[in-house]
């Protein structure tokens, strides 16, 4: 069974997931405005993913004799300025997210909760996914030219992002 810090620590990660799910969505409409539909049709799926990030804690929590917490979300942040701009933001959203799920580990190897420490694995896995993901769309956007990148290289990476292989 969880103990109560065990269980608070992972209600605040259901609350991440969730918030990620809405930054993600945002930036989806934000692309796809833009005309960006590739880039659109990725920030939408990822969106999912995180939804299904926090069903899986959610499950856990339940499954754990432990209820999970559902609550109120963030405001998701303002549109960004460029793409650049944009996965800039979501690298920096998922380090941040990489530090809380750590906390996670940390935690529960204090407390010798070693179930939930093996079940926060999948997610410091998930993590460097998702890290390595957005750091390989950063550097093709500098490749394409960064905040100077052309109209034509643009439509050739908003191309490439709608077809990225990015499942995890
Ligand atoms: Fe973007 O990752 Fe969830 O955990």
């Amino acid at each position: 069974r969880l103990s109560k810090k065990v269980e608070e620590i992972l209600n605040h990660q259901v609350l991440k997931e969730a918030n990620a799910a809405q930054i993600y969505l945002s930036y989806g409409t934000w692309a796809d405005e833009e005309g960006y539909a590739g880039v659109a049709n990725l920030l939408f799926r990822h969106s999912q993913e995180e939804r299904n990030h926090m069903m899986k804690v959610i499950q856990y929590i339940q499954s754990r004799g432990g209820r999970a917490k559902i609550s109120a979300l963030s405001a998701p942040p303002k549109d960004p300025k460029s793409l650049l701009d944009c996965f800039e933001n979501i690298f920096k959203h998922e380090v941040d997210n990489s530090t809380a799920i750590y906390e996670i580990v940390s935690l529960t190897q204090n407390e010798k909760d070693w179930a939930t420490y093996n079940f926060a694995q999948w997610f410091v896995k998930e993590q460097i996914e998702e890290e390595t993901l957005a750091m390989d769309i950063l550097d093709m956007l500098k490749i394409a030219g960064g905040e100077k990148a052309t109209d034509e290289s643009l439509l050739y990476f908003d191309n490439k992002m709608g077809s990225m292989d990015d499942e995890a």
